[in-house]
């Protein structure tokens, strides 16, 4: 079966499944993890936002300190939408940026950026698998771009040790199960590939469009609104989860016609996770169906090409956030 008639006939299951609220064992990701395949989903009626504002909930009746500010993800290029952006909260145009606070003392104290890869999560299972190993290891390369190619910042990012227990708490809110919901180590963790449920949750059809998303999690004191300690105008970050779609064919050093490269996405996800929003404009061209990004970027809301090193815009962008953060 050629990949696109897969999806059609993915969605096509989808959508009988659509008015059952426990789709049968057919409508899953055939390859999925059998513990993720067998979980119910919430019903967000393909909404983000739906989402969000349900996670804030979960965690004000859990005590949190954090709540979630919003979503990204991004798409391939050839698809007729690109990334988004939703937020759990209209703030108006009052929508604020967030970001880290050096020496934090609700994150550890210290100057460093952590990650995390979540190893159970880590293997792919569509098309020609990818093992964690192979996966992380993409994940260690692209860190350390970030780390090593960006210029007026000096930071550490280092690696936190999948600790065994459960590092990540969106999939317990997708998949309704307060056993899902672990506790955060690090500033981003990579909680691994997830089955197309957990993407049809954010947006119609999004297992089909979303390659990886990126949630924003800030500190709060009144469960409502972001503490800002330093007084710099931006919302106090909390920590980052990035999840990538199991339903797509993922590879190592490929140019994305057909596997999507682990390195370019989690590259641009990481940019979330450090901070950055999207960059360029997108344009929709008839005679092709293929979306148009300007200028190219990493952090373009569409991936295209290849992708292992960071464009201008990247460099400004990590630059205009990281510029003031004190280096060692
Ligand atoms: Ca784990
Ligand atoms: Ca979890
Ligand atoms: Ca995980
Ligand atoms: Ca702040
Ligand atoms: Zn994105």
């Amino acid at each position: 079966m050629t990949r696109l008639s897969r999806y059609f006939a993915l969605g096509a299951l989808l959508l009988i499944a659509g008015c059952n609220e426990e789709p049968s064992p057919t409508a899953q990701s055939p390859s999925a993890p059998v513990s993720l395949a067998k979980r119910k989903v919430i019903n967000t009626g393909g909404s983000a936002a739906v989402l969000l504002q349900r996670t804030n909930a979960v965690l004000a009746a859990r005590g949190s300190k954090y709540r979630v500010d919003h979503a990204e993800w991004v798409t391939r290029g050839d698809a007729d939408e690109a990334g988004q952006i939703v937020f759990a909260n209209d703030r108006g145009n009052k929508q604020l940026d967030f970001q880290f606070v050096p020496n934090d003392p609700r994150r550890g104290e210290g100057t460093e950026i952590s990650y995390l890869v979540d190893q159970s999560d880590g293997a792919t299972h569509t098309g020609t698998p990818l093992t964690n190993a192979q996966t992380e290891a993409a994940i260690g390369r692209e860190m350390n771009t970030w780390e090593t190619t960006t210029t007026c910042s000096n930071f550490p990012i280092i690696k936190v040790a999948d600790p065994g227990a459960d590092p990540d708490i969106m999939d317990g809110i997708v998949f309704n199960d307060p056993s899902l919901i672990g506790t955060p180590f690090a500033d981003i963790t990579h909680a691994g590939w997830y089955p197309a449920e957990f993407f049809d949750a954010l947006a119609p059809d999004g297992s089909q469009l979303i390659l990886g998303v990126t949630f924003t999690f800030f500190l709060s004191d009144d469960g409502i609104n972001p503490t800002d300690i330093n007084h710099d105008g931006k919302g106090d970050a909390a920590f980052r989860e990035t999840y990538y779609n199991d339903a797509f064919e993922w590879g190592i050093d490929t140019d994305n016609s057909t596997a999507i490269d682990v390195e370019t996405v989690a590259l641009h996800e990481s940019g979330h996770g450090l901070s950055q929003a999207h960059f360029g404009k997108v344009f929709g061209t008839l005679s092709n169906l293929r979306l148009h990004l300007a200028p190219d970027a990493v952090m373009n809301a569409a991936v295209t090409t290849q992708k292992h090193s960071l464009l201008g815009s990247d460099n400004a962008g990590h630059c205009s956030i990281w510029g003031n953060w004190p280096n060692q």
